[in-house]
């Protein structure tokens, strides 16, 4: 008996980019990018490829992302198993000005999902998008984009590279093999190897991570090449087709599911007004079929992503699209918060003995170092983000509060700090793309805590300060669609600085809540 149960994409609200997909035994694990948000490389697990639940994050002390700007550090994971072993390589990017890329590919292994994994192992430094293929003869082989600085094309990427890896002396050997240049849609990444019916199959991303972005498939029957492209073209794009809800579509790794079924999980966008992703690049689902003449397609025989979609399985299964997040701290941390280049621990963040979570300070939000923020991502076009703080400010140089945050350049922040003619305030800052506003408003507080709120509907959202009488809308209106763009989505945080003494002040958390409207 099987179950055609509808699924509504994506699978994996907010920031969830570059997913890749592995089935063990009757378990399917995806990993996701996570850049500078620690722990990184989060890990979803689903039995039935429409419910996924966050169970671990593997990168914690094994990575130091000080330093690293924005939308660089943990890019595109993959993982694989083979003969017990997990399997999980990633880059540590380190810049992405043009014309150069310094990007570290490292290998990393564990016998659970759970961990302990292995010291980081070093691989190569030629390109991003690293994956490991477990070839049916018991050798293993290494793939990665190869970036080209002599391009004069922005984009510098020129193909893909294969290599054999020696898991016994861990390292590559051997020759480089250079086995796809990549079609005129160019900006070729992502490789992943699967082997189907004598075919050794690249799947690759093209065209770029925005609008262009774009699947396509080669195989050959050696693996080292030489690849045929199919014939047909790309198997999956948005970049023909303004009017679909999901754009940015690529970046696919895939699956077989139950009843011998094949899926492709897949980054995408939601751009409102068809240009802000506020939400970051998300994970979707779809059926793929191999056809008789042993190439893949979408299971709707076109190149279109699907909103809704279906999931064959031997249950019914009904989608779970729980957003909402509150959190009290009296769990301890958890592990749906992140930190920003350093992971939440005790120097920094832990609950006090009546269970409040106490940030000591940190630097500024434009801080490539020690930032004192734990946030969560955005999920929904609608909600509303509320904490309640307890924190004495003394100079206008102390300051904690609630931030809505893309990157070191783009963030809205409503905190508590010192006037030294009104004593402690609430005032609204905001960046935009470096460009720095410090809205006009001032609420006085009283002494004790304050509760701190956004109200987001899409595009627009809107501070108040909440005492036990009042509550006061504080700042403008804020258009929050600068909130998108780059590589990550946005998050929202709790964060606490002192500019006058580093780790000088701290505030105390009573709770987070994150309500979807
Ligand atoms: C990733 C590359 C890409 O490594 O963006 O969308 C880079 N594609 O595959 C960062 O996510």
């Amino acid at each position: 008996m099987s179950y055609e149960n509808g699924v509504i994409n994506p699978i994996l609200p907010g920031f969830n980019p570059d997913p890749n997909i592995v089935k063990v035994n009757d378990d399917y694990f995806l990993v996701v990018s996570t850049f500078e948000w620690m722990p990184g490389l989060k890990v979803y697990h689903s039995k039935d490829l429409i419910n996924w639940a966050h169970i671990t994050d593997i990168l914690t002390d094994q990575v130091d992302l000080k330093g690293n700007p924005d939308n660089c550090s943990i890019w595109a994971p993959q993982l694989s198993y083979d003969s017990g072993k997990f399997y999980l390589v990633y880059t540590n990017v380190r810049s992405t000005r043009v014309p150069f890329k310094d990007c570290h590919n490292f290998l990393i292994t564990a016998s659970s999902i759970y961990g302990p994994w292995s010291a980081p192992v070093y691989m190569n430094s030629s390109g991003f998008d690293p994956s490991l293929f477990h070839d049916s003869d018991g050798r293993k082989w290494f793939l990665n984009e190869l970036w080209d600085y002599r391009m004069e094309t922005r984009n510098k990427s020129c193909g893909i590279v294969l290599q054999e890896f020696d898991e016994q002396n861990n390292r590559l050997i051997g020759e480089v093999y250079k086995i796809f240049d990549g079609t005129s849609l160019a900006k070729t990444e992502a490789p992943l190897l699967y082997l189907k019916n004598g075919f050794y199959y690249l799947i690759t991303a093209e065209g770029g991570t925005e609008s262009g972005h774009s699947v396509t498939v080669c195989r050959s029957r050696n693996i080292t090449g030489p690849y045929s492209v199919d014939p047909e073209g790309v198997i999956l794009t948005a970049s023909d087709k303004p009017s679909s809800p999901l754009q940015c579509t690529g970046h696919g790794s895939i699956v077989e599911g139950e009843f011998g079924k094949w899926y492709m999980v897949y980054l995408c966008t939601r751009p409102l007004e068809g240009k802000f992703g506020i939400l970051g690049r998300e994970t979707a689902i779809q059926e793929v079929i191999w056809t008789k003449g042993g190439w893949l397609r979408l299971a709707n025989n076109t190149t279109v992503p699907e909103i809704e979609t279906v999931v064959v399985s031997s249950k019914a299964i009904v989608q779970k699209r729980e957003t909402s997040f509150f959190d009290d701290f009296s769990q301890g941390i958890q592990k749906e918060w992140n930190g920003r280049r350093q992971i939440p621990n005790d120097e920094w963040c832990f609950i006090t003995e009546d269970n409040k979570l106490r940030i000591v300070s940190g630097e500024s939000l434009q801080s490539y170092f020690c930032q004192s923020i734990l946030a969560i991502r955005q999920k929904d076009f609608k909600y509303e983000a509320t904490t309640t703080v307890d924190f004495t400010p003394k100079t206008f140089n102390q300051m904690a509060g609630l931030v809505i945050y893309l990157n070191e350049n783009n963030y809205l922040y409503c905190y508590v700090t010192w006037d030294e003619v009104l004593g402690k305030i609430v005032r609204v800052m905001r960046s935009q793309n470096g460009e720095f506003i410090l809205e006009k408003d001032k609420i006085s507080c009283p002494e004790g805590s304050i509760t701190l709120k956004f109200n987001c509907d899409r595009l627009q959202g809107q501070f108040v300060v909440e005492t036990k009488d009042e509550k006061i809308e504080i700042g403008n209106k804020q258009d929050v669609s600068f909130l998108s763009g780059g590589f990550t989505g946005t998050y929202i945080g709790i964060v606490v600085q002192d500019l006058s003494c580093f780790r000088g002040s701290f505030a105390d958390f009573e709770y987070f809540r994150y309500d979807v409207k």
